[in-house]
């Protein structure tokens, strides 16, 4: 019966890492972590972001970049400073619309090649506009 107590712990831990997994996902649903938002050179990750109405969004924004780099959000009225490179910054806002919002970097309030993202707004009831 030499073999019975291997199998007896690693059922244990099965279950203790089942546990685990279960822990952060409640974890995760309840504190709501700020979405990552990463500028690049000639692009933004990630290119689609989806959120709710009426619900607090807070995105954190880093520039990985090696030129500045900034995050706009118009239609919600999201504009962040200027980013040095390696610099990171976090907003927050609650979209008061549904619908499919355009966010990019700007240079001179125009989008800079490829440094756009499309945000979907859905309704809290699980419909699209
Ligand atoms: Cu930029």
């Amino acid at each position: 019966m030499r073999n019975v107590r291997p199998i007896r712990a690693l059922g244990a831990a099965v279950t203790s890492l089942a546990l685990i997994v279960a822990i952060q996902a409640a974890w995760t649903v309840a504190s709501a972590r700020p979405i990552q938002v990463t500028l690049r050179d000639g692009g933004i990750e990630p290119r689609e972001i989806d959120v709710l109405q009426g619900a607090t969004v807070d995105i954190v924004v880093r520039n990985a970049g090696t030129q500045i780099h900034n995050f706009v959000v118009p239609d919600f009225y999201v504009f962040t400073q200027n980013l040095q490179p390696g610099e990171t910054v976090r907003v927050s806002f609650v979209p008061d619309k549904t619908g499919k919002f355009r966010y990019y970097s700007d240079r001179d309030g125009i989008p800079e090649a490829g440094m756009q993202g499309t945000m979907r707004v859905e309704s809290q009831a699980g419909t699209t506009s």
